[in-house]
């Protein structure tokens, strides 16, 4: 064992968080790098940290370094490499007095917070620190954060890997294979019920999914309807939101990100636009993305799109341009 890593982690007591930080620590996510965990809370809840750290001991990982907990984002972001930003207030509850129902108070309570996040690990987060935004509204709750933090040689994502993990087990069902046949499983646009699965350029043992699939009804009024809505259905089917899937498809980018993508495959996240596919710059989109040899990360650009997924794809294009001038007023 030779390196060690550092990992901020927030949201850290929430139901997400117990299923991933074990295994960030494990010795499978990070290979043989002593982890260290920084965990974040609200004041509120804070001390129940203590618990998990207890738990963490006692499941005795020989990877795990120092853990610390704290309600001080600043301090837990000093030289870290991968902040997970699981914490966020969710729909539906109370905060200051008021129901938060409407997106738009959504996007601004998490807008503000996003705003503190981002500027601590602009100015104290490693010089090539990663960052993943899983708490929604993730891609502008990214967008606001990149923006505080100010610092370009940081890379921030929003989490669409849970939806590619979505689609590529409704593909594997529907051709009868295994999940692990499934490459180049791409989530365009925002992680929200507008988000575009992309069936014709999946590879599928590897053929291209428009040639396998060949069924536009199928793809129109089954596939995709069922990955944009499958949060929903687990929400109403367990009465909580996706918590383990979810922190396995956190570790499944932070392993996409730590390797090199195989040729031919690539991973879903969002991150800034550049341009690429003719989306409007800097908004946090939902791109096909590869890891290079030398642990960089790019687009990959020779995706060629149907009508058909350039039409879906801008619906979501679209909302992230009203959500970005939903929350103009957080980027001074
Ligand atoms: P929980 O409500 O169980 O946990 C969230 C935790 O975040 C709470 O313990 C809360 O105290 C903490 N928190 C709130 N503000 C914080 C702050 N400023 N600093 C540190 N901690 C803070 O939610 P959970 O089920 O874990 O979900 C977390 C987030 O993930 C939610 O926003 C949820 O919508 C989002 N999801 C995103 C997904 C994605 O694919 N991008 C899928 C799953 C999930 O829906």
């Amino acid at each position: 064992m030779s390196k060690s890593i550092k990992v901020v982690v927030t949201g850290a007591a929430g139901q997400i968080a117990y299923s991933l930080i074990p295994r960030l620590v494990d010795g499978k996510t990070f290979g043989d790098k002593i982890v260290n965990l920084a965990l974040v809370e609200i004041p509120q809840v804070v001390d129940k940290l203590e618990g998990l750290v207890m738990e963490l001991e006692d499941s005795y990982f020989p990877n795990m370094g120092e853990v610390t907990y704290t309600d001080n984002f600043e301090e837990a972001s000093k030289d870290a490499d991968w902040f997970l930003l699981v914490g966020s207030i969710p729909r539906g509850i109370v905060y200051n007095g008021k129901k938060i129902e409407e997106r738009s108070d959504l996007l601004s309570i998490n807008g503000g917070i996003f705003v503190d996040q981002g500027m601590a690990i602009g100015r104290y987060g490693k010089k090539n620190a990663k960052i993943l935004v899983v708490g929604n509204p993730a891609n502008t709750n990214a967008f606001i954060g990149k923006h505080a933090a100010n610092n370009d040689s940081q890379l921030w994502m929003a989490m669409t890997m849970l939806d590619a993990n979505r689609a590529k087990s409704i593909l594997a069902k529907k051709t009868n294979n295994n999940v692990s046949d499934i490459k180049n499983m791409i989530i365009w646009g925002n992680h929200s019920p507008t988000m575009y699965p992309d069936s014709e350029n999946v590879q599928i043992l590897g053929e291209l999914g428009s040639l396998v699939i060949n069924d536009i009804n199928w793809v129109e009024s089954d596939f995709i309807p069922k990955v944009q809505q499958r949060g929903k259905a687990v929400i109403d089917a367990r009465g909580a939101s996706s918590a383990t899937s979810a922190a396995k498809a956190a570790i499944d980018t932070v392993i996409a990100c730590e390797n090199p993508t195989d040729p031919g495959d690539c991973f879903s996240a969002a991150i800034a636009s550049d341009g690429s596919y003719n989306v409007p710059k800097g908004i946090i989109c939902g791109y096909p993305l590869m890891t290079l040899e030398d642990g960089s990360i790019e687009i990959k650009r020779d995706i060629s799109l149907s009508e058909f997924a350039k039409n879906k794809f801008q619906i979501s294009i679209d909302e992230l341009l009203s959500e970005r001038e939903a929350v103009k007023h957080l980027m001074q």
